[in-house]
């Protein structure tokens, strides 16, 4: 149902819909070959394109290349080729296979992330971030894969250690690199999680998870050492704890650190080992203490340095509370063995296990706690943050988990960072009138390393600034700056003069619907929103109506899993020449076994694989349309099962034998006079169910599922109303809004049919395609109903018979024992009772 209630979809849709629709799908990486994961992310992208273009919508369905990035680089150094013509070869094949799939991309608008014209104003973007101080360099710990060669970004190394891509372990080395800084707006990324309502809670809930927010305090503890005094300020979720305090710790990175280190050779030595650092290391600064802000008597708290404290998280100092976090009593029982721990902290009814820390924020503040003694320890944080401003001590706080985003690669296959490093001048920006940095013909690739550096020509440049000798930035950006603003550079994608223009891209943003996969939950959305909501602070686009929001309509498509053979014996995969086929079934040569199937992640290793060309080929693209949408909704995960389309093909075969059908039978296109018959209005009223049931699944819930099986019924309802002699108009008009909705899955099938049709008479129309979309009419009241046959106490059959033939009992018996029916339950029976309603009538029989 509609929103403002309405049971009319089609008046919903005029209300409520924009001119515009803009449907996209997330652009893939030009591998070469097209994978059934692709075939149905497209399929429905074009789906929902052509149904609202028949709504009347002027609709944006565009495609392009994510074309940068480490495959082609490493495909280029093992094959000897330029990554650019790589990249080109296999553009041209996939568009080939897309064409295949009859999928209606705007080709007019395509772009490639690696082509001079678009990478120009990716070098534009980052030097307004520049611009603002949102671009940064800074020396800064680096995952280096040792591999690749090159630098990775945090999410690219897994949770153990080791990199997505090679798979090496991942080492850690310190560079200058450049940042961009999300952080600044990951109170705004998080907060406008709240106006993303169509996009699924799943990806909210990862995206809230990787921004991290914490509310607690931010405070100072004074430290003294015989000759020097400190201010320690710390970050803490757990004010209710500052009187269980029992040390601080400082990252190996702070100043105090730093400046200690300066003469305590243990302290360097401490800092400069090289094993893994434990969780529970610590360096106690022996000379130096602290006191608790809020009670100068408790003055002898130790400080030490220890590597469990992130140097970029919170004030890279905390507060330890061996009583209340499972950390910290690890941390003490190995620094100050044998010492007593402080619990400030209890459960509100009962006592605290002695032999762990208590750890729950919930519970009673214990008589240790100074002046909170006896609070809630809720009410407790509270208090403490109020006592901590009142003393000019601390305030409240608020930390994000996120980091600010490391976009240099040390690779050459991606944009390079417009940027020139002078001795004099420092880095200088890269005028607008030199960009784009192309990239230069690279023939040396060893694989190792960045051929940029080994490439004078490239990086030796004057200094735009002061005309000295110079160096240019041998690093390219990180491909995922890429794809952070291509959805806008497709509302303009021929500008030359600026990235889009302001105007088309405030019309035509946010996108509508927007269709992938959710491995790019995080990442991919998170930087599109970021650089979205910079864009719209610059000026670049409008903002749209939710903030500088990108993605109006979120889907994440689930996977597709491969048949996949099993020998029953090992659980081996089978290859498909140790298989034998027999009436269909497959059946292990060697063993004469049946195998087990099981559907799993297709991959090369699984013989799994299905090529989507291979299979378009064989079914026709409709089929393969029709049944990757029928086989499972569109977020859950959908086994291929080759076997299961002869379903889909002898539908649509029913669908083509129709236009023949009804052309035999309709003379003229005149509607009859006369009265409707029962017959006729069962077939109107199915006509008005299907349109509006397939409207609000192409419209709003998008169960496209069942989008193929109401066409399916609708089919069926068709045959049933030749066989009942309908009147053809009738019927020729209903098989007109099958074929014009079909015409959204099935093109060339509706297109066909169509034609059929169209033949018989000199239509004015030509072609499906322009049609418009059928508008669901008022329901016919049926003189008929179906009434429910119970035979003691059984429902036995259902039996089509006029409304108000229960007041006419003895007919109505008459009828239902005539009924073929009838004859099987009741003829020869002896009728003990009968009783009828309005919907039903019930048989006591011996
Ligand atoms: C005292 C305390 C007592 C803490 C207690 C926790 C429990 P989240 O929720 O992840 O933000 N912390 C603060 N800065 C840190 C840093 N740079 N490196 C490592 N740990 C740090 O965690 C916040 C808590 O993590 C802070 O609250 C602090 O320890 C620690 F019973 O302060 B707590
Ligand atoms: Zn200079």
């Amino acid at each position: 149902m509609s929103p403002d209630g309405s049971l009319h979809p089609t008046k919903h849709l005029a209300t409520v819909l924009k001119d515009k629709f803009y449907s996209l799908s997330m652009f893939p990486y030009p591998s070469g070959i097209l994978h059934l994961g692709h075939v149905r992310v497209y399929t429905i992208s074009d789906v929902l394109a052509r149904f609202h273009r028949l709504n009347g919508k002027n609709v944006i369905h565009p495609m392009g290349w994510d074309a940068f990035g480490l495959p082609a680089e490493n495909a280029a150094v093992e094959r000897g080729i330029d990554p650019a013509v790589w990249t080109k070869t296999n553009i041209a094949k996939m568009k080939e296979q897309m064409d295949l799939m009859l999928v209606d991309f705007d080709w007019e608008t395509e772009l490639a992330t690696c082509n001079p014209d678009y990478y120009k104003w990716t070098q534009k973007i980052f030097l307004l971030m520049y611009e603002d101080g949102l671009a940064y360099r800074k020396k800064a710990e680096i995952n280096w894969d040792p591999v690749d060669q090159t630098v990775l970004a945090n999410e690219q190394v897994d949770s153990e250690g080791k990199s997505w891509r090679s798979g090496a372990v991942v080492e850690k080395r310190l560079l200058e690199q450049w940042f961009l800084g999300i952080t600044k707006y990951a109170k705004e990324l998080n907060q406008d999680l709240g106006l993303l309502n169509e996009w699924p809670q799943k990806v909210k809930t990862m995206q809230k998870h990787w921004i991290g927010k914490s509310s607690g305090a931010s405070l100072l503890f004074h430290a003294t050492s015989p000759d020097q005094e400190f201010d320690i300020k710390t970050f803490t979720t757990r004010a209710d704890t500052l009187f269980s305090v029992q040390y601080l710790a400082l990252s190996c990175d702070h100043p105090i650190t730093k400046q200690f280190a300066v003469d305590d050779v243990e302290l360097q030595r401490f800092l400069a080992e090289d094993r893994p650092k434990d969780i529970k290391d610590g360096y106690l600064l022996p000379s130096l203490k602290a006191t608790n802000p809020l009670d100068g008597r408790i003055c002898n708290i130790p400080v030490f340095v220890a590597p469990y404290v992130l140097p970029g998280y919170g004030e890279g100092a905390v507060m330890g509370c061996p009583a209340h976090d499972e950390r910290d009593w690890g941390f003490w029982a190995q620094n100050m063995p044998g010492t007593s721990v402080k619990r400030t902290v209890k459960p509100a009814n009962g006592v605290a296990d002695e032999s762990t820390p208590y750890t729950s924020k919930e519970g009673i503040l214990t008589e240790n706690a100074g002046p909170f003694a006896g609070m809630t320890a809720d009410a407790a944080r509270a208090a403490a943050v109020t006592a901590l401003e009142a003393a000019g001590a601390g305030h409240g706080a608020v930390q994000y988990r996120l980091r600010d985003w490391l976009i240099s690669r040390q690779r050459y296959w991606g944009a390079p960072i417009p940027i020139i490093h002078c001795a004099s001048c420092g880095t200088v920006p890269v005028p607008d009138e030199q960009l784009p940095v192309l990239l230069p013909d690279s023939k040396h690739r060893t694989g190792k390393g960045n051929p940029l550096e080994q490439m004078e020509e490239f990086y030796k440049v004057e200094c735009p600034s002061c005309g000295a000798d110079a160096r240019r930035d041998t690093d390219t950006m990180d491909t995922f700056i890429d794809s952070s603003w291509y959805f806008f550079r497709y509302t303009d994608s021929k500008n030359t003069a600026q990235p889009f223009d302001f105007a088309k891209a405030s019309q035509l943003v946010p996108v509508d619907m927007y269709i992938g996969g959710v491995e790019h939950a995080i990442l991919h959305l998170l930087y599109s929103r970021f650089v979205s909501k910079f864009l719209a602070t610059k000026g670049l686009w409008d903002g749209g109506n939710m903030n500088g929001e990108p993605f109006k309509r979120l889907v994440t498509q689930g996977m597709v899993n491969g048949k996949t053979l099993l020998d029953p014996q090992n659980g081996r995969f089978l290859r498909p020449e140790e298989l034998d086929y027999v009436k269909g079934a497959p059946v292990i040569k060697a063993t004469g076994e049946t195998p087990r199937i099981s559907f799993e992640k297709m991959s090369k290793s699984k013989f799994n694989g299905v090529d989507p060309a291979t299979c378009i080929e064989k079914y026709g693209a409709d089929a393969i349309r029709a049944h990757i949408l029928f086989q499972a909704p569109v977020e859950l995960s959908l086994d291929w099962d080759e076997g299961k389309i002869v379903g889909i093909e002898r539908w649509l075969r029913r669908v083509l034998s129709l236009p023949l059908a009804i052309n035999n039978i309709v003379g003229s296109l005149e509607m009859p006079t006369r009265d409707l018959t029962a017959d006729e209005i069962k077939l109107h009223n199915n006509v008005q169910k299907y349109v509006t049931n397939i409207t609000v699944s192409l419209e709003d819930t998008l169960q496209l599922n069942t989008v193929i099986s109401d066409y399916m019924k609708l089919t069926n309802s068709i045959y049933e109303a030749i066989d009942s002699n309908v009147h053809p108009t009738l019927i020729h008009s209903a098989f007109r809004k099958l074929v014009t909705m079909m015409s959204t899955v099935t093109p060339s099938v509706s297109e066909e049919a169509w034609e059929m049709l169209s033949a018989e008479f000199a239509f004015p129309w030509s072609t499906v395609f322009t049609n418009t979309w059928p508008t669901a009419e008022p329901m016919m009241e049926s003189p008929t109903q179906l009434f429910s046959i119970v035979v003691n106490g059984k429902r036995k059959f259902g039996l089509e018979a006029p409304r108000n033939i229960f007041r006419d009992p003895e007919y109505f018996q008459q009828e239902i024992m005539r009924s073929p029916e009838g004859q099987k339950y009741l003829a020869g029976k002896q009728i003990l009772k009968v009783v009828f309603k309005e919907k039903a009538a019930s048989f006591v029989v011996r």
